[in-house]
């Protein structure tokens, strides 16, 4: 007779495997091997920090696409910003999208409207323009546009240069969700139906018309010109002294009730001056960063990332990070901070 030359713990193992097998052809699986990957102690994310180098990468490959596909065979022509660390998602973070745009002189990206929310950053523009329901937006460097949910938008370039700017969009979360639904409009480019900025006029002089109620828990303005983010900066910075983690830091509102722009993406612009190094941070929302004006540089854990104009970085959830600028330097951001605070699942850590 053989003997059984396997260990006890061997057998108990094989026993468990061979449970495994016979439960999975049902579709079950036990808990009790993965528990301590669902429920970490803290965020332990794939994200991984990762700059994109606007005049050696973006803008050429872009460019380049510029002569493969029109706008409108494209319906966007967009490079997507793929996190190396979720290849193949179409995700800069776990919940955001972040590509880069580009509409060529006299070129149409045609109507549409889906559930997914967006936002845009102009990097590149003499006065290209979107339109987000029937209200044209004429669109310059470091200006923040919005495009809520479900909202008709089409983009067009009467000048005489290329427009660039960078989407983020909520795409991966309304995955997350399955409530993606979208519709291409029977016309390529919406009728004008408010005047130009109507909604900056309206809703952006710390009046209301007497009798509008919001239809919307986003904002009434889709446009938040950079020369007026750019002036709140500066009386920041003339009333005092910089946060430690932060510097200069600001957020875009919805005026109606004090919460961000855009009811998934909230957006932020902060102002670190010349030779300013931030405390250690973290947040447990990833970060997209566009780099508007200056140099400087953004240490994440081991990794240092140097940026200049029109860089553009994602921090990942809960990593220890600070910024270091060499000149007076100007960061756009966006994350999903919104939905984690509706949800109470939004923390942050300061070590200043
Ligand atoms: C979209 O609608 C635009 O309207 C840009 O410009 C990028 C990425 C994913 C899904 C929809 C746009 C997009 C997008």
């Amino acid at each position: 007779m053989l003997l059984d030359s396997k260990s006890p713990e061997q057998t108990k193992a094989d026993e468990r495997n061979e449970f495994y097998d016979r439960i999975s052809a049902g579709n079950l699986a036990p808990l009790w091997e993965t528990l301590h990957l669902l429920v970490t102690r803290e965020p332990e994310s794939p994200v991984k920090p990762f700059l994109w180098d606007y005049d050696n990468s973006i803008r050429p490959w872009l460019t380049e696409a510029g002569g493969l596909i029109s706008a409108k065979e494209a319906e966007r022509r967009v490079l997507i910003l793929e996190n190396p660390g979720l290849r193949g998602l179409a995700s800069a973070t776990h919940t955001l999208y972040a590509g880069v745009q580009m509409v060529l002189p006299g070129e149409i990206a045609p109507a549409h409207r889906h559930t997914q929310s967006a936002l845009r950053f102009i990097l590149e523009s003499t006065g290209g323009y979107t339109t987000v329901s029937g209200e044209q937006v004429l669109m310059y460097p470091g200006d923040f546009v919005t495009t809520p949910n479900w909202t008709w938008h089409d983009h067009g370039n009467h000048t005489e240069d290329p427009i660039m700017w960078v989407d983020v969009l909520d795409v991966p979360l309304v995955r997350l969700l399955d409530a993606s639904f979208s519709q291409i409009s029977n016309v390529e480019t919406q009728e004008l139906q408010r005047p130009t900025h109507d909604s900056q006029t309206l809703f952006g002089q710390n009046m209301f018309p007497v009798d509008w109620a919001p239809e919307a828990s986003s904002s009434p303005i889709f446009h938040y010109p950079y020369s007026r983010s750019r002036e709140s900066l500066a009386g920041l910075e003339r009333r005092g002294d910089p946060d430690p983690c932060h510097g200069y830091k600001l957020r875009f509102v919805n005026p109606a009730n004090g919460a961000s722009a855009l009811s998934t993406i909230g957006a932020f612009m902060q102002m670190l001056p010349s030779g300013f190094k931030t405390a250690p941070y973290r947040s447990t929302d990833a970060t997209i960063y566009v780099v508007v004006e200056g140099q400087g540089e953004t240490q994440i854990g081991d990794k240092i990332l140097k940026w200049k104009p029109r860089d553009i970085f994602v921090v990942p959830s809960w990593a220890l990070h600070t910024h270091k600028s060499d000149q007076q330097a100007i960061l756009f951001s966006a994350s999903d901070r919104p939905v984690q605070q509706k949800l109470d699942l939004w923390r942050e850590e300061r070590r200043a």
